[in-house]
């Protein structure tokens, strides 16, 4: 099935994070069929005091099923170093964030598909239109026309290839 990745990282070598992420996707069953430019954002959210982020988001083919998935992207954030145990919004070295999965929609404890601020963020949906400019919610949303819709903020810069 097709899906689509948000990458951020605020913390150490954040380029070089993103990337070995799109090498440790594939070695979990995760196989990246494209991947966006890399961004430089504002942070957003619960701590707006942390450095700048790196943003880019994937393309992927999967055989996974959602929980399966999101327990790839966790073992793959493990291994360059994530702590669990931090407040939610911290600066971490990785973060990789399940954002679309086929025509999906779903609501476990530990997952929601779509995920719930794929509208709402600039860095995910800069991104995102880059790889699929028609891309669409299962309920139909354009996300062109949410990123359109955005208030002023967010200040989000593409930087240049992953
Ligand atoms: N991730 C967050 C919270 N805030 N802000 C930016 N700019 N980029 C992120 O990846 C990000 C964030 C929680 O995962
Ligand atoms: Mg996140
Ligand atoms: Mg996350």
């Amino acid at each position: 099935m097709r899906g689509y990745l948000g990458l951020g990282s605020n913390v150490g070598d954040s380029a070089g994070h993103l990337r070995a992420a799109i090498e440790l996707l594939g070695e979990r069953g995760v196989e990246v069929e494209a991947v966006s430019s890399l961004y430089v954002t504002e942070p957003v959210g619960e701590i707006l005091d942390q450095p700048d982020f790196l943003n880019a988001a994937v393309r992927i083919e999967t055989e996974l099923e959602p929980e399966a998935l999101l327990d790839a992207c966790k073992t793959v954030e493990a291994e360059r170093g994530r702590a669990f145990d931090l407040p939610r919004h911290s600066p971490r070295p990785l973060d990789v964030d399940l954002l679309l999965l086929g025509e999906i929609e779903l609501r476990t404890d530990r997952l929601t598909l779509p995920h719930p601020e794929v509208t709402s963020r600039r860095f995910v949906l800069a991104p995102l239109l880059e790889l699929d400019p028609e891309l669409t919610l299962p309920d139909g949303t354009s996300l062109a026309e949410a990123l359109v819709a955005l208030p002023a903020g967010q200040r989000v810069d593409r930087l240049g290839p992953l």
